[in-house]
């Protein structure tokens, strides 16, 4: 039995909306790594260090136009009590004028210890906070949610998956869609014929050799089809490059960015 070891990673999340996370953090493996430790997640309510009888997190923007800002102080107030003693963690603030999020990052934020996760509302938070506190600002992608707290859920999740220990197979994390550049080969389950259609007769072979070059094959063809802006970023070894040049695909591929 093992009575002590590595604490697991450590999120904490400022927002006005705590209850949003319920269920994520509720299902599934998120459930599981909590309750396994190998993640921990605080939520603390801004509103909670609020200093009027409002609780008021929000005001209106010097200089007029649309929507409110979130008030400097009570986003510090409430970050100073999260960090007060502990590891200060690297600060992140969710915000669509971030620099994109994406599983390089996810791989990164995965060999920290602890992440504070601050969710932005209204229009944004006041830049003061932003300079003095953040480390960083972070988008989920190019449209427009109504807050931070689904970006911080995005972040959670994905990071959490990385984690040693998390899922049940430990390369299953790693060889997958994005660690490799290439999108997955499309899957099948049983039935073996489903409304008439039938599952690729080399998936019941038996032949792994053939099955794993049939698999890599489908996979550069989903991407050529779907994705094509990612082969740029692949590395191929000597024998997948002869692979492709069997297939006829050497030109579309190295046409989409890849090099030898
Ligand atoms: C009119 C200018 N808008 C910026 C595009 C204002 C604005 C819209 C939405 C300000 C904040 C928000 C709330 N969004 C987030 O807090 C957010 C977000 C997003 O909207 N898209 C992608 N990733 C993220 S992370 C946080």
């Amino acid at each position: 039995m093992r009575l002590s070891g590595p604490p697991g990673m450590r999120f904490d999340v400022l927002t006005i909306f705590p209850d949003l996370f319920a269920s994520v953090l509720q299902e599934g493996i998120l459930r599981r790594a909590l309750a396994r430790d190998l993640i921990s997640v605080k939520l603390h309510d801004i509103r909670d260090h609020a200093t009027d009888r409002h609780r008021t997190t929000d005001d209106r923007p010097y200089g007029g136009g649309e929507g409110m800002v979130m008030k400097p102080e009570p986003l510090a107030a409430c970050l100073r009590a999260v960090q007060a003693g502990e590891s200060p963690g690297r600060v992140i603030l969710l915000s669509p004028r971030g620099g994109r999020y994406d599983q390089q990052k996810a791989e990164e934020y995965a060999r920290l210890s602890r992440l504070i996760l601050i969710c932005g509302r209204y229009e944004g938070v006041d830049e003061r906070f932003r300079r003095h506190y953040v480390d960083e600002e972070l988008s989920i992608g190019d449209y427009i949610l109504t807050g931070g707290e689904l970006g911080a859920m995005v972040v959670i999740d994905s990071v959490t998956r990385l984690l040693p220990g998390v899922l049940g197979c430990t390369d299953s994390a790693r060889n997958d869609t994005f660690s490799r550049g290439l999108l997955k080969h499309a899957q099948y389950t049983r039935p073996r014929v489903f409304e008439g259609s039938e599952v690729p007769e080399i998936l019941l072979s038996g032949d792994h050799a053939a099955i794993r070059r049939y698999r890599f094959l489908e996979s550069v063809r989903e991407t050529l089809e779907r994705r094509p802006a990612l082969l740029a970023s692949v590395r191929f070894t000597a024998e997948e490059w002869k692979l492709l040049a069997r297939e006829g695909l050497l030109e579309r591929v190295r046409l989409a960015g890849a090099t030898p």
